[in-house]
């Protein structure tokens, strides 16, 4: 089934200039790039997106961390895009991902791992409308 998913090349990841070699991963993958942007989200921007981790004891830190500076937010497409993303991406903490995951590769700890995906369809589509209007996801 083709599905689409949010990724985002996290702010750790665009200050080190890793963006276009996790672009060059998802494009090997195959996945569809069906929509991409350069933005810088505020603090509590930041907090609507994790609203889910509301109650963790890391939601301010992370909010902190993600409007720190610009990120890449792409819409990626293709089948089975959702957890075939996922794993690309590794687990959570870096150092508990495997080996040729991104996370893995160029993740700094557990707060800075450099990506983010969708877990699901339902997330998918609450985060893709987060960032993305309908006429920017027409082609
Ligand atoms: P995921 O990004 O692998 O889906 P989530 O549990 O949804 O992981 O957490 C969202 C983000 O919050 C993580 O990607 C990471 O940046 C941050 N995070 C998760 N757990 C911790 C933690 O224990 N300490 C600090 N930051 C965390
Ligand atoms: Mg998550």
């Amino acid at each position: 089934m083709v599905e689409r998913t949010l990724a985002i090349v996290k702010p750790d990841a665009v200050s080190r200039q890793l963006t276009g070699e996790i672009i060059k991963r998802y494009e090997h993958q195959g996945f569809k790039i069906a929509a991409i942007k350069k933005i810088r989200i505020t603090k509590s921007q930041a907090e609507g997106f994790y609203y889910v981790h509301r109650h963790r004891p890391f939601f301010e830190s992370l909010a902190n961390f993600m409007a720190g500076g610009p990120m890449v937010v792409l819409v990626l497409e293709g089948e089975d895009v959702i957890k075939r993303h996922r794993d690309l991406m590794g687990a959570t903490n870096p150092k508990e991902a495997d080996k040729g995951t991104i996370r893995r590769e160029f993740g700094t700890d557990i707060e800075h791992n450099v990506v983010h995906g969708s877990d699901s369809r339902e997330s998918a589509q609450f985060e893709i409308g987060y960032f993305f209007s309908g006429l920017e996801l027409q082609s």
